[in-house]
């Protein structure tokens, strides 16, 4: 009996420091003893959230690289659409993007003439701008070179008298370079007796109202499916 107790005595002895020494060692490891130096520990702190910020970085560096890319992709199909060639209709002509008609031998009133238009599935011509506009005079220019031409195009202020708008429903442009002058006065100036818009072909074809049951040319227009 009394050697049992004694082997029992010697197994505890040697197994509980044992024991002690691991709790020690597996706290050490994860609950590091603070650093003497507190300048130092908060140098490490500051490194390891500068660590944090320079991955988040190149996180958000990587989707942004992969939206920019996206982005690339959509705008070289679209500029590759657009650059793609497109035909006008029938006598149409393609101008800057759109397409114009110039009936040149037949000289008709501006409601006949947007009845025209609409028959070839277009309307009167409408420019939106000052390069449009342009590109419609270099055509028109182009077919007749006699200078007391007049032609119709798709602006009027039949409805309220000063207020001109395009037949697609927006305000025409007023001033340089659309309109022009009629005994060096600014176009429109001729009142309730002109209501409908023309290429005057006296002033270099520039915009001057006209009394609607005129008998003019008509500048039809279609424009392109991608406009
Ligand atoms: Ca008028």
């Amino acid at each position: 009996m009394r050697l049992i107790v004694s082997v029992f005595s010697m197994v505890i002895g040697t197994a509980w420091p044992l024991e002690e020494n691991s709790v020690d060692n597996l706290y050490d490891e994860h609950f590091p003893p603070l650093h003497p130096n507190c300048t130092q520990s908060l140098t490490d702190l500051l490194l390891l959230r500068q660590e944090v910020l320079l991955k988040e970085l190149k996180e958000a560096e990587q989707v942004s690289a992969g939206a920019l890319r996206e982005m690339l992709h959509i705008l070289t199909v679209k500029t590759s659409f657009m650059s793609t060639e497109v035909s006008c209709p029938g006598n149409f002509r393609k101008c800057g993007d759109t397409c114009l008609y110039l009936a040149k031998d037949t000289d008709v009133t501006w409601d006949a003439a947007r009845f025209f238009c609409q028959d070839l599935g277009g309307d009167l011509a409408v420019f939106r701008d000052a390069s449009a506009f342009a590109e419609a005079l270099k055509y028109v220019k182009s077919l007749v070179a006699v200078t007391d031409t007049v032609v119709w195009v798709g602006g009027s202020d039949h409805i309220a008298e000063g207020e001109w708008r395009w037949v697609s429903g927006e305000d025409m442009p007023r001033g340089t370079p659309f309109w022009g002058d009629y005994n060096y006065v600014r176009e429109p100036a001729q009142g309730t007796a002109a209501n409908c818009a023309v290429l005057y072909g006296p002033d270099g074809f520039l915009i001057h109202d006209a009394n609607c049951d005129s008998k003019f040319k008509s500048l039809c227009q279609i424009k392109l499916m991608n406009n």
